[in-house]
């Protein structure tokens, strides 16, 4: 079992990437005190659509490896045998950029009432990065891995096990060939040790927790990682059939070897008994203004609300906004960059009149599902999405309801202004 005491050294290390990442970041509030935590510390963080890494969050649960990347290497295991080097991955593959927007699953988790324990994120653990490294199909292809289906793909890290359970995580490998890569870049510099140096899986549009980082062994196989998929002593299944499942109070998720829904909002909507934690759900948060100091209208008489918008590997369809906390909504308009797993900006000009106003946004995916308005009471389950709730969920994870993103905003008259605007 997974060891429930804190983690020693682990306020030392949020804050020596608090330092390093020069206060781009804060520590977030974790009730059993055993992960490493930060989160985009100020909300204009999401008026941008780039993620500097230094206002990237991090979450992990075990120590950082200090393995260097000469003596680092990627066990390709299950129904292939090799062995890579980080150099033979940096130059014997295609070297490709993805644009990713990642969540953690826990995101949204400190708007659950009652609270769910854990890591008590509001909306800081979303950001959007440039990954560099190479494609999964290649190397895949390259060891005569070509077909989908039924096989997953179980990710392994290489941090120390807190505990003896192992940090691995199974993908659809369908979804791996598609468009996953291992990364060895971020925005364009060296990994970060904090994410995942030397290398790490990253899954565009999926939830943090399948992005494993510091790689150790990819395995191919039949099913989903469950207890003896591995090679190694320890716990194998934990994260990805424990840990990271959506499901009521008191409830012991089953373990599957394989499903047949993979989107979690489809899992959500009854695909699976308690859902897996897989492709983001539907969800916008606005940047600016941030409701730090009032807002101060262009001369027409404007304000423009500026936010990010994405929904996993769907595409965003359309947002909306509003200025009287949900009562009445208006069309905003998306731009800028159109990737795949990646968020969209939008933007709205708000005729802002003076006094205080409470602005919110929601977003519809191309699937037609929009962000439910609240998390609901604990007992409701899947009835609460009929109510355009969230179901409350015992670990807390993928809420993506838009009123606890909401952001109240001091607008100044006309007289306040200095007129510059
Ligand atoms: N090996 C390993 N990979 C991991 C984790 C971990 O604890 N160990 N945490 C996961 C979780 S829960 C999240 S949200 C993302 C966060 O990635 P970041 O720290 O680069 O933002 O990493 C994922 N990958
Ligand atoms: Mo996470």
């Amino acid at each position: 079992m997974v060891v429930e005491t804190p983690r020693e050294g682990r306020h030392d290390e949020i804050e020596a990437i608090v330092d390093a990442k020069d206060g781009g970041v804060k520590p977030v509030r974790d009730e059993a005190d055993k992960y490493t935590v930060v989160g985009a510390a100020a909300r204009e963080t999401f008026a941008n659509w780039l993620t500097p890494v230094e206002e990237h969050f991090v979450c992990h649960r075990n120590d950082i490896p200090d393995g260097d990347a000469d003596a680092w290497t990627v066990s390709l295991t299950g129904r292939v045998e090799a062995e890579l080097s980080i150099g033979e991955i940096e130059d014997r593959y295609p070297a490709v950029a993805v644009a990713h927007t990642m969540e953690c699953a826990g995101n949204g988790r400190g708007q659950h009432d009652p609270e769910t324990g854990s890591v008590q994120w509001g909306f800081e653990a979303a950001a959007t990065a440039i990954w560099t490294g190479a494609p999964l199909e290649s190397i895949l292809r390259d060891h005569g891995v070509e077909s989908a289906e039924g096989t997953w793909l179980t990710a392994v890290g290489g941090d120390p096990a807190d505990g003896d359970d192992v940090f691995a995580r199974s993908i659809p490998l369908e979804k791996a060939i598609d468009d996953c890569v291992l990364a060895y870049e971020m925005n364009g510099e060296e990994l970060p040790r904090e994410h995942g140096y030397p290398v790490r899986l990253i899954v565009p549009g999926w939830y943090g927790v399948n992005n494993v980082k510091w790689v150790e062994e990819l395995r191919v196989a039949d099913a989903m990682v469950v207890q003896g998929s591995l090679d190694r002593p320890g716990e194998h299944a934990y994260w990805q059939q424990e840990a990271y499942r959506i499901h009521p109070r008191e409830t012991d998720p089953a373990t599957n070897e394989t499903i047949e829904a993979v989107d979690t909002w489809e899992q959500l909507e009854g695909g699976v008994d308690h859902p897996y934690t897989f492709d983001a759900n539907v969800m916008s948060v606005i940047g600016t203004p941030d409701g730090e100091s009032p807002a101060t209208p262009k001369a027409d008489g404007t304000v423009e609300i500026r936010g990010v918008a994405w929904a996993g590997d769907d595409a965003v369809d359309r947002v909306e906004v509003s200025a009287d906390g949900g009562e009445t909504w208006d069309d905003a308009e998306l731009f800028g960059p159109d990737y795949a797993g990646a968020w969209r900006l939008f933007r709205y000009d708000w005729n802002a009149e003076p006094g205080r106003h409470s602005l919110v946004s929601r977003a519809t995916d191309e699937l037609e599902r929009r962000q439910p308005a609240t998390i609901s009471a604990p007992d409701a389950w899947r009835k609460a999405l009929e109510n355009d709730e969230y179901p409350w969920n015992e670990g807390g994870y993928a809420a993506n309801a838009y009123e606890p993103n909401g952001v109240a905003v001091e607008v100044g008259s006309a007289a306040d202004s200095d007129g510059t605007e």
